[in-house]
């Protein structure tokens, strides 16, 4: 029953990577059989197909085990500054194929499989993904690892162990439902728990004066946090990290109370609670709710790792010869911890704390060492996500933290007054702690404990200086850098797109896997003609490809004939999956209008989830999937225009999407949208961009030419004025007669019959209160760009010369390329790209 297409697999022997010797092949096997039977103890009679899936997946690990251990020898070894990058958030994605791709073993493994019956691609679908993240900023974080462990950092990454990431989205009757995503249900194989490296955390208690005039934090309550670790091997260079993710665990102590009045049950069934702490992601992107358990575990994850990260600094190797108390004046030169936005803000006060109360540092050195070690990344501008805390709730629960910031504070104030020394607004402006609106301010307390403060996009960076952190600019400029958002050229190209990476590994070599910057060599090839058929041929393919599993996994049909028009990201006001629908109405109205005129066959395809209390984005999905409803039964409009909305966008089903895209919906408000990086990730896949000049669109303009990629929109300068003189969405509503027609459609119930006021909430929105995404003055330039798309499209050889074009332009958006950027400018490392040691070559 497992016997593969044969077709499917000898083809896929055919390739440039990883020649398999048959010494391997019978390895695999052999260890295959070892851990089916002694790891999962099951014979073949009684094996699952999750069954052979771990069983492959612990074999892959066996090879990368070797080399994860003599990384970490190496480290101690070289005793490098080491890289630490804290995030709340890690959206991995599936391990198998990556390890395999990474370590060189593909080929022997699915030869192996083959050999006994299996079938690789089938089994790679059972791996439930790591989906710890919301969006492109858990994204990022995994991209990152995947470049720092490449280029040869010795880095970590630290996260926590959600029991439950993001909930899995269903569809039902039009509308998200959210369900709970049980991730590890089956044991992880990639994951190895350390007890032994237990690291305890505090909450609450008080802080009282200690005789010799110290502080002291006491009466908290201890929750433990247990680290698991999971490989992060580089590409071809036997480099593997870790990324050491916490869970929480009760202590003994918990409830020391109860156990000694006696009450053994409850204290143990109360232990439980504690362990709340990390059983769930917070499901918002760009949104701050400012609910306690998210404090708690901000604070979990940034105790924990500063407490590893510590522990590891006193038993490197330099402190382990000095043989006398350890000094801490060469720490910001051992290391460097990036704070993934201001969520793991609180390490700024953490390293202080632990510097001061347990080491015994005085407060200015320990604030010196606390600048120079830490570096803040931002990734927005939107108000609702700038992170504040309640300050009764901040120093009821981190009463220690809630004095060292106020100390913080009153530095950094004393020096804002002298150099500003008449200005009391500026004064008010720059507090951290703000005591009329009673709150602790994130972002601000990021800057000021920072060396460095990084935007993800040009634009972006410009804005911060120029917005919500203008004071601050002013105030120590040399902080401010820009860092572009980068993507990892191996999941987002070779292992998600195989046959587009062997044509161009034919054409330019297999050097672009690791510098990207080498697909420029592709602009030789924009006129050969046996080239642009194949290009052509990989694309069709591949939307053949995602039509099959669309066709078979949600019973969803979409002609691969058709022009792949895709906006896949989270649903947000801001992103502004509404303008898009409004285009899509208007595409059906006209073909209704004139069903006779030759148009080009469109599929548009959404996906994204909706934060499960926003109920605006949740009523936009509601829309486009009634509206995806009355053309699909239109018997007008044919296989002319097609709409689907899909399930479950994350990470896996992203990685079926991106190879078949041909246009790219990028189309934020200008100012809005950070960076973005499906943008990216479509760009490097031969995608086309239609796009606004926002994050890194402007980039992506530059790399290509503004004649390869389709622009409109207002510009950040114009959406200015705009606001300045006043935006009147009438305006617009009253001078367009297409756009008029599709939002009385809406307001009609035209898509919801059997409840025409449905929508009406989007009516008005779009016609009273919009001057915050400005949809409508953007449709009639959005329509325009998408005419000239379909000019573009209808000759099939220009566009896809121009799909090289963005390929061979796309270099500069690796997420090597960010990554060497941080080093150098940064956290001053030096990337390698020399390999470690094979393991069988003697220890370094
Ligand atoms: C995104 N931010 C930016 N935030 O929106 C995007 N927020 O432009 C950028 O490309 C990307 O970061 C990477 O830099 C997010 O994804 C969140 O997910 C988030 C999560 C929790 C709280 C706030």
């Amino acid at each position: 029953k497992h016997a593969p297409a044969l077709k499917e697999n000898n083809y896929k022997q055919i390739s440039i990577r990883g020649i398999p010797l048959l010494e391997n092949v019978e390895e695999v096997k052999k260890v295959f059989n070892r851990h089916l039977h002694f790891t999962i103890v099951k014979d073949r009679d009684v094996a699952t197909d999750h069954d052979y899936y771990e069983s492959i997946a612990y074999t892959v690990r066996d090879h990368l085990v070797s080399r994860w251990i003599r990384t970490n020898q190496y480290h101690f070894e070289t005793d490098q500054k080491r890289v630490y990058y804290l995030s709340l958030e890690y959206h991995m994605g599936r391990a198998l194929s990556n390890c395999m791709i990474n370590l060189g073993i593909e080929n022997s493994v699915d030869e192996a499989l083959y050999e006994m019956g299996l079938n690789i691609e089938e089994l790679e679908e059972l791996e439930s993904e790591a989906a710890l993240g919301n969006g492109g900023l858990g994204r990022l974080a995994a991209c990152y690892l995947d470049s720092m462990a490449t280029l040869g950092l010795s880095a970590y990454g630290y996260g926590l162990r959600y029991d439950y990431g993001i909930f899995a989205q269903k569809i039902e009757d039009g509308y998200q439902k959210e369900y709970p995503e049980n991730w590890l249900r089956y044991a992880c194989p990639w994951e190895i728990s350390r007890p032994e490296f237990l690291v305890p955390v505090q909450y609450y208690g008080k802080v009282i004066d200690d005789k010799d005039g110290k502080k002291k934090w006491v009466e908290y309550i201890t929750v433990h946090a247990m680290p698991y670790d999971s490989p992060i091997p580089g590409y071809n260079n036997n480099v593997v990290n870790t990324l050491r993710l916490w869970s929480a665990k009760a202590s003994e102590k918990f409830n020391f109370a109860l156990f000694n009045s006696g009450d053994y049950i409850r204290a143990v069934a109360e232990q439980s609670s504690s362990e709340d702490i990390t059983r769930v992601l917070y499901p918002n992107d760009d949104f701050d709710e400012g609910k306690i358990l998210r404090l708690k575990q901000e604070y979990f994850l940034v105790s924990a790792s500063v407490q590893d990260i510590i522990a590891r600094y006193k038993r490197s190797k330099i402190n382990l010869k000095a043989d006398q108390q350890v000094d801490f004046t060469n720490f910001p030169d051992k290391a460097a911890i990036q704070l993934n936005d201001t969520h793991p803000a609180l390490s700024v006060v953490e390293l202080m704390r632990l510097l001061i109360d347990v080491e015994n540092l005085g407060w200015d050195q320990a604030f010196d060492i606390t600048k120079r070690t830490i570096a803040f990344t931002n990734h927005t501008l939107l108000p609702e996500a700038l992170e504040k805390w309640p300050i009764d709730m901040f120093q009821k629960l981190l009463p220690r933290h809630f004095q060292l910031i106020t100390d913080i504070n009153a530095h950094h104030l004393d020096i804002v007054q002298k150099k500003w020394p008449e200005d009391k607004e500026r004064m008010k402006r720059m507090t951290i702690i703000d005591d009329e609106a009673k709150k602790v301010n994130m972002g601000y307390l990021s800057v000021v404990g920072s060396h460095a403060v990084n935007g993800v996009a040009q634009m972006h960076s410009d804005l911060l200086k120029s917005t919500i952190m203008k004071d601050f600019y002013e105030l120590n400029p040399e902080k401010f850098q820009n860092k572009t958002n980068g993507i990892t050229p191996r999941r987002w190209l070779l292992i998600c797109n195989p046959d587009l990476a062997d044509l161009i590994t034919t054409k330019i070599g297999e050097g672009w896997i690791t510098d990207l910057a080498q697909l420029k060599q592709l602009r030789d090839y924009v006129d050969d003609e046996q080239f642009i058929r194949d290009i052509q041929r990989v694309k069709f393919e591949n939307k053949e490809r995602l039509s099959k599993f669309l066709k078979k996994n949600f019973n969803v049909n979409i002609n691969p004939n058709s022009m792949f028009d895709v906006q896949v990201k989270r649903l947000h006001e801001y992103k502004r999956q509404l303008l898009n629908c409004l285009r899509v109405i208007t595409v059906y109205n006209r073909i209704k209008a004139n069903p006779d005129k030759d148009v080009i066959q469109r599929t548009i395809i959404f996906g994204g989830k909706a934060a499960p209390g926003y109920k605006t984005a949740k009523l936009i999905i509601k829309l486009i999937c009634n509206v995806a409803r009355t053309v699909s039964e239109d018997p007008v409009i044919g296989d002319r225009l097609r709409v689907v909305f899909l399930e479950n966008y994350g990470v896996s089903l992203a990685e079926k999407i991106i190879p078949a895209v041909d246009l790219s919906e990028q189309i934020s408000l200008a100012g809005l949208e950070a960076s973005g990086t499906s943008n990216m990730k479509m760009m490097l896949n031969g995608g086309l961009t239609i796009g606004t000049m926002d994050g890194a669109n402007v980039e992506i303009c530059e790399e290509v030419g503004k004649d390869n990629i389709f622009t409109f929109g207002l510009t950040y300068k114009e959406v200015d004025e705009l606001r300045e003189k006043g935006y009147n969405a009438k305006d617009y509503y009253e001078h367009n007669a297409e756009l008029k027609q599709a939002i009385e459609q809406i307001r009609d119930g035209v898509f919801s019959p059997e409840d025409p006021n449905l929508f009406s909430d989007i009516v008005k929105s779009l016609l009273e209160s919009d001057e915050k995404f400005m949809l409508l003055a953007d449709y009639e330039e959005y329509m325009k760009a998408h005419e000239r798309v379909e000019q573009l499209y209808k000759d099939g050889t220009e566009w896809t010369k121009k799909c090289i074009l963005n390929i061979a332009a796309a270099g500069k958006f690796s997420s090597d390329r960010a990554i060497r950027e941080y080093a150098k400018d940064i956290w001053n490392v030096t990337p390698t790209d020399k390999k470690l040691p094979s393991p069988d070559a003697g220890r370094p």
